[in-house]
């Protein structure tokens, strides 16, 4: 039976659909459907696709896991060699290739060297033939490579087909394949509650995953891909930059780093860097240093290689973040809501300049997913400014008198009973309100910057006030006179009357922030900020049924019943009625199409900012109703440039899209309130 021709072009129509809606959400980050909408159009084709298979070709989205397991890889020689870097570690190891690279093409002048986050994964080698990938290939030595053709197509950032037509016939891309950080969490999790092996780092889980015989084990990996070089081109011409060849790679459809730029001479290599090291926790992949290429492809002939790495290029290394030393002890600290969390004391050891002596064990599961005991030698990781934890423990160090880590019974800060309900991973202190850890944490949540922001109320005055019995909860705070703060260690007349003056200013706060420094279990400063723009009115929410809440963003079945029992409890009831007794109070909530001044807008941010992260732009922006996306395109509204922005702002330029600096964006989102 011949297929009706309407469904034939239904067929091609819903390819080349999807094949776009891939490379926006993949290669561009600017999505424009939802996945749901997308899984329509990915359900329509294999509906179309399974009533005629003969419409299926190898290269529609349909066939990315399409092969059967195989027994074992075949070899593929590279036609040119995938080739190492040099490493540099410290400033001078730049000014040192730097001096190389300006002697040798007897210049004085600036360099200009392309600048690409080292993303820390598995090397891969990519071949097209007339825009069809025919071939995946792993690194190897660098001259023979495996053949994981099979595995590759499975990953989504790969295209399967090349956009456009201006591709040379036979084109080899170069890249790494890695796992999103994201990604390895819940993978090893799943593999933890199966019992089965976990990956030690994201690098290790990507690495295995490419080597799985069964494609249908690497498509359940989700892996993606940065390219960031080519190899064998034949049957086309390739800019004369290589910062042009990654952005014809990107209009190919090839997904690069959103992060590279141009920089001209060895400062601003070394500016660069600082600011990826800065940027490097907020990344949801790892990188472990930036790569800096000379732009210019007929400088880089010109300096050549040697044996396996080229003149033309260096990878400046970040410093290691681990670190190894000894477990000496674990202690129980009580969070703000009862958690209890070991914390591992450690022997103290330097990992990238800093001196950690605390890590984290999150919780009894990790210790026994860990197979930890105290006098074990551990690996700890620090992660930009993120608490740091032990990530492994070398068994065979163990000493005979390592000792069992023991969940204790009772709150070690106020003796109640330690309580850890079946199937959940979190003990808890029973002990609520009574127990002083619980309101020192509490209290300290509300202080805190995002909640009422009570300058001068540190940890340790906090800690003093309620040891001294001076308050029990945050109400109390506003209770305090002059004497009893002097009265207390270390508090000057002058520190007193400045704590007085920030508790006073503290009252005149906004919604959002009083709801988020209550403290409610789940409830984060963007789910308050949901909460106080839906009620608009803190009677209304304290009223609200959990079937209500479930009505406002974000907020399901389990948050809203958090917040039904917060506001239910008698003792919290009275809090609030206090806090508000002192003359607590913001302006009424402005009606929510307030938050669209930005609404249709696309922003992009680029560079470092100094006075906040790049995640607090982005939420500041998007609740002003902006999209923010992580690439200039024609359609981008505005670009925020902060410190060392490379490529997206010359692309803004060029495209005359406007730009403002960090300034510019601050005094807005001050304007429009937020
Ligand atoms: C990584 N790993 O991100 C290169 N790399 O270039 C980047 N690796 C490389 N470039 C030539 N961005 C050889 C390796």
């Amino acid at each position: 039976m011949a297929v009706p021709k309407k469904l034939v072009r239904e067929v091609e129509a819903l390819r080349e659909d999807i094949d776009r809606h891939n490379y926006l959400y993949h290669s561009l980050d600017q999505p424009e459907i939802s996945d749901a909408a997308y899984d329509r159009l990915f359900r329509r084709l294999i509906k179309l696709e399974s009533q005629y298979p003969e419409l299926v070709t190898e290269d529609s989205p349909t066939q990315r896991v399409g092969a059967a397991p195989l027994s074992e890889f075949s070899e593929v020689e590279h036609a040119l060699p995938m080739l190492s870097l040099d490493n540099a570690f410290a400033d001078e190891d730049m000014r040192d290739f730097d001096r190389r690279v300006r002697s040798r093409l007897d210049t004085e002048a600036d360099i200009e060297y392309a600048c690409e986050p080292k993303i820390d994964g598995v090397a891969v080698s990519l071949i097209y033939e007339n825009g069809r990938l025919v071939q995946g290939a792993t690194r190897g030595d660098g001259t023979t490579g495996e053949d994981i053709t099979q595995n590759i197509r499975t990953v989504e950032s790969v295209p399967l087909k090349l956009r456009g037509k201006d591709y040379p016939t036979r084109l080899e891309v170069r890249g790494e394949v890695y796992l999103a950080r994201s990604m390895f969490v819940r993978i090893n999790e799943d593999a933890a509650a199966a019992g089965e092996k976990v990956f030690a780092n994201p690098r290790n889980a990507a690495a295995g995953s490419l080597r799985q015989l069964d494609p249908r084990l690497t498509a359940k990996r989700k892996l993606s891909m940065f390219c960031y070089s080519v190899g064998l081109v034949e049957g086309g011409e390739l800019p004369e930059r290589h910062s042009e060849i990654l952005a014809s790679l990107r209009e190919w459809g090839l997904r690069t780093n959103p992060l590279v730029g141009v920089v001209m001479g060895v400062d601003e290599c070394i500016g660069f860097y600082d600011a990826m090291l800065e940027q490097r926790p907020e990344l949801d992949y790892e990188i472990d240093g930036v790569v800096f290429k000379v732009d210019r492809i007929n400088l880089q002939r010109e300096l050549g290689m040697l044996t396996r790495t080229p003149r033309w290029a260096i990878a400046h290394k970040f410093p290691a973040e681990e670190g190894i030393t000894l477990l000496r002890d674990v202690q129980f600290q009580v969070g703000r809501t009862g958690a209890i969390t070991p914390v591992a004391k450690l022997e103290p050891v330097k990992v990238a300049g800093v001196t950690i002596s605390n890590a984290t064990l999150h919780n009894m599961d990790e210790v026994k997913r860990l197979g930890l005991m105290i006098g074990d030698t551990v690996v700890v990781q620090r992660a930009g400014d993120v608490i740091p934890k032990v990530i492994s423990v070398d068994h065979d160090k163990r000493p005979g008198d390592a000792r069992k880590i023991a969940l204790p019974k009772a709150c070690p800060a106020c003796g109640s009973d330690i309580v850890k309900p079946e199937g959940e991973v979190i003990a808890r202190c029973s002990g609520g309100l009574v127990c002083s850890a619980q309101r020192k944490e509490s209290i300290r949540h509300f202080a805190s910057r995002l909640a009422l922001d009570i300058e001068g109320l540190g940890d340790k005055l906090v800690e003093q006030l309620v040891d001294a019995d001076l308050i029990h909860t945050a109400a109390d705070l506003f209770e305090l006179s002059r004497d009893q703060l002097v009265s207390l260690e270390r508090m000057g007349q002058k520190s007193a009357d400045n704590l007085l003056e920030a508790l006073e200013k503290s009252k005149q706060t906004t919604l959002p922030r009083f709801i988020y420094a209550l403290g409610i279990q789940e409830v984060g400063e963007s789910t308050a900020r949901n909460l106080a723009t839906h009620f608009r009115d803190l009677d209304d929410l304290r009223q609200s049924s959990e079937e209500a809440l479930q009505e406002v963003p974000d907020v399901g079945p389990i948050v809203a019943e958090k917040i039904h029992a917060f506001f239910a409890q008698p003792e919290n009831e009275a809090v609030i009625d206090q806090l508000l007794e002192t003359g607590i109070s913001w302006a009424s909530e402005s009606p929510p199409e307030q938050g669209s001044v930005l609404a249709g807008e696309t922003w992009v941010l680029t560079g470092t900012l100094a006075s906040l992260t790049r995640d607090e732009a982005k939420a500041r922006l998007q609740r002003l109703g902006a999209k923010v996306a992580g690439s200039v395109s024609k359609k981008t509204s505005c670009v925020v440039a902060g410190d060392v922005a490379g490529s997206k702002l010359t692309r803004a330029q060029s495209l005359g899209i406007r730009v403002i600096d960090e300034a510019e964006l601050i005094s807005m989102l001050e304007r429009y309130g937020d």
